[in-house]
């Protein structure tokens, strides 16, 4: 079984989080998405509207996914493919060349993100409606 990770804080879902799961996914058999906690939201200085749990529960409904685990630290990458058995890495390209460290351990992939939609775009589109 060829396993695939990605990680993210997946607020207020939208369509380009969809299509990088359904990207991410089609690189394998099964996707395991580390999940930013509240806690580490506030190191990435991200305020999620949905909580942790409600983030999880959300992800843990796409057809794409199928294990939601939490991300704590910047640092927990290589134990995660470690422990999970992860071939494949991917992130969105606004992340291309940051985790190329990870590639003594699983193929690493930067995807094309999707253009003209992002959570701060929702929120900010929403304020003068
Ligand atoms: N994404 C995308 N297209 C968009 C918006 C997001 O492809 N229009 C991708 C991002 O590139 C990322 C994933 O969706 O791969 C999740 O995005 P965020 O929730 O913003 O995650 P981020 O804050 O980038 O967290 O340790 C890594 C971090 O946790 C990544």
């Amino acid at each position: 079984m060829k396993k695939v990770i990605t990680y993210g804080t997946f607020d207020l879902l939208h369509w380009g989080h969809i299509r990088i799961l359904e990207r991410a996914k089609a690189q394998g058999d099964h996707l395991t998405v580390v999940l930013s906690t509240d806690e580490f939201n506030a190191i990435k200085h991200k305020h999620a509207y949905h909580s942790y749990e409600h983030r999880k529960y959300i992800l843990e409904s796409i057809k794409y996914v199928d294990k939601v685990i939490p991300e704590n630290t910047w640092d927990q990458k290589i134990r995660d493919i470690l422990t999970e058995n992860i071939d494949v890495f991917v992130m969105g390209d606004d992340w291309e060349g940051e985790f190329d460290f990870l590639e003594d351990y699983c193929k690493v992939l930067y995807l094309p993100r999707t253009e003209n939609i992002s959570t701060t775009k929702i929120k900010d589109d929403l304020k003068y409606v």
